[in-house]
């Protein structure tokens, strides 16, 4: 599945600042969820990406897309597992802090991107129940994601465990939300569907909309998707 966010960077990764203040998503994700999610789990995963590459200097060029689909298989047996796991989790957050807003309550998809939901799942009120539906079920950690196949512009829900993303193919994520209980315990405990349901209310749905209409653009421009070293959504 492809992730890409806004930050197309190479060995040593580093973690970009929260584009928000730690507190801007209370009371739906409380400051201290925030602050522990960005600043600690976060910058772990990057840490032990870049442990696991600092001795594989011809490895140090690529994106984290390039080091988790296009090459993985090419990696060192080594730190192939790893570069999956933590690699995984770094960009998998990258692109979460992208798509998390403040004051978002209320807000709603608009354009290509609300038409496709409603073909797809009928409207938006069944596009979000079946989105927490399918987070609320899927079993310890992982991520769920609204995901688009570019060569049918369809939409459709998918969870997947732990970082293992990268086995959906041929998808491109729209939007994510974490299923680690890191994400939501510290507020919610075991109230998993609360916090599913109250991620509503911080969704950049501007930002979500763009990274469709970026997905379906590189359909029609092939040459483009074939770039190897185009990492823009934009
Ligand atoms: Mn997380």
């Amino acid at each position: 599945m492809k992730i890409e966010t806004d930050k197309p960077l190479t060995y040593p990764f580093a973690l970009a600042p929260l584009p928000f203040a730690y507190d801007a998503l209370e009371p739906y994700i409380d400051a201290a969820t925030m602050r522990v999610h960005h600043d600690k789990h976060h910058q772990t995963y990057i840490t032990h990406l870049n442990a696991a590459l600092e001795g594989y200097p011809e490895w140090h060029g690529l994106s984290i897309e390039e080091l988790l689909l296009e090459r993985h298989g090419e990696l060192p047996i080594a730190i192939r597992q790893t570069v999956h796991d933590q690699g995984g989790g770094h960009l998998h957050h990258q692109l979460f802090w992208e798509i998390l807003k403040p004051g978002a309550t209320g807000s709603r998809p608009t354009g290509t991107l609300a038409q496709a939901i409603d073909r797809d799942f009928g409207s938006f009120e069944a596009f979000k129940a079946g989105f927490v539906d399918t987070g609320a079920r899927h079993f310890a950690s992982g991520w769920v994601f609204l995901l688009v196949n570019p060569a049918n512009g369809k939409l459709e829900i998918v969870s997947c465990r732990d970082h293992d993303s990268a086995l959906l193919q041929n998808k491109t994520a729209l939007l994510l939300n974490d299923l680690w209980e890191h994400a939501y315990y510290l507020k919610y405990q075991s109230a998993r569907v609360d916090y599913l349901k109250a991620f509503w209310n911080a969704v950049n749905w501007e930002h979500v909309g763009r990274r469709l209409e970026s997905a379906l653009a590189v359909k029609a421009q092939p040459e483009r998707a074939n770039k190897k070293f185009s990492h823009s959504v934009r």
